[in-house]
């Protein structure tokens, strides 16, 4: 779908809710630019910079990197996609995160993954991953064709180091605290779309059927 006007969208949900997996189908289906915050900061953490290492620090903890630190990074990144639809996965995670880029952009929507808690742990505990690029896999869910492998660029998939059943407790605890009051935030401004179930499959379906409403509401008024 070729998109007659930006669109800018945020993907919210807990860890393990399957954001990164929805934002591939998206990103596939309409075309939009995807920004990662947990992908931008491991690719800094992989160059072993003073930063980096601050931020490895407190991804291993299942703590939120300061948001100063956090705003800057991925303000810097959209100002360089430039006038282009994105879709930002993981980024707003605070209230103050969100005014920042409610300074600097016009957020159109915000797709809110609610998944029950009880079946992300055992998600997160067999999920590989391909640094490089994000791709997620999972040992039953959409295991890669060859074991241990990616399936675009044949290189090695790793589990990530905060995916142990101790750092995700922590991350849910993250998010409880943190992360759902900017739901809220969306919510009192009327942008807020929540797609709930347990299975990504189903909830696709959901989601792409929104999304060609709203573009093509948007490509009308264009
Ligand atoms: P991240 O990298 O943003 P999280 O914790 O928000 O990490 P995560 O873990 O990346 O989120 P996800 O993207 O929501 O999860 O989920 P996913 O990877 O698509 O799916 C999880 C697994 O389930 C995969 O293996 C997938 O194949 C499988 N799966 C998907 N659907 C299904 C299904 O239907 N069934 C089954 N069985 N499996 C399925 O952030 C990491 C850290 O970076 C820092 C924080 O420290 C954070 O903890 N950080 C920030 N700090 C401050 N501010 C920010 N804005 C920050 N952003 C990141
Ligand atoms: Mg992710």
């Amino acid at each position: 779908m070729v998109l007659q006007r930006i669109f800018r969208a945020v993907i919210m949900g807990p860890p393990g809710s399957g954001k990164g997996t929805v934002s591939g189908r998206i990103t596939k289906t309409f075309g939009l630019k995807h920004i990662s915050s947990g992908d931008i900061l491991r690719s800094n953490i992989d160059a072993k910079t003073e930063l980096g290492l601050l931020m490895k620090a407190c991804i291993d903890q299942g703590q939120l990197v300061p948001d100063g630190v956090m705003s800057r990074l991925i303000l810097s990144d959209l100002r360089a996609l430039g006038p282009n639809s994105w879709l930002l996965d993981g980024f707003p995670r605070t209230i103050s995160q969100a005014e920042s880029l409610d300074d600097a952009y016009n957020v159109d929507t915000a797709i809110n993954l609610n998944v029950p808690l009880e079946i992300i742990k055992q998600r997160l505990t067999s999920r590989w991953t391909h640094l490089p690029s994000g791709r997620v896999y999972n040992i039953d869910f959409n295991p890669p064709k060859v074991p241990g492998f990616d399936d675009v660029t044949g290189e090695p998939l790793v589990q990530r180091d905060d995916d142990t059943p101790e750092t995700v407790t922590r991350r849910l605890n993250a998010y409880k605290t943190q992360t759902e009051p900017v739901l809220e935030y969306y919510r009192s401004k009327g942008i807020l779309e929540t797609f709930s179930g347990t299975e990504t499959n189903k909830i696709w379906p959901h989601i792409e059927a929104f999304l060609h409403r709203r573009l093509s509401v948007n490509q009308k008024v264009a």
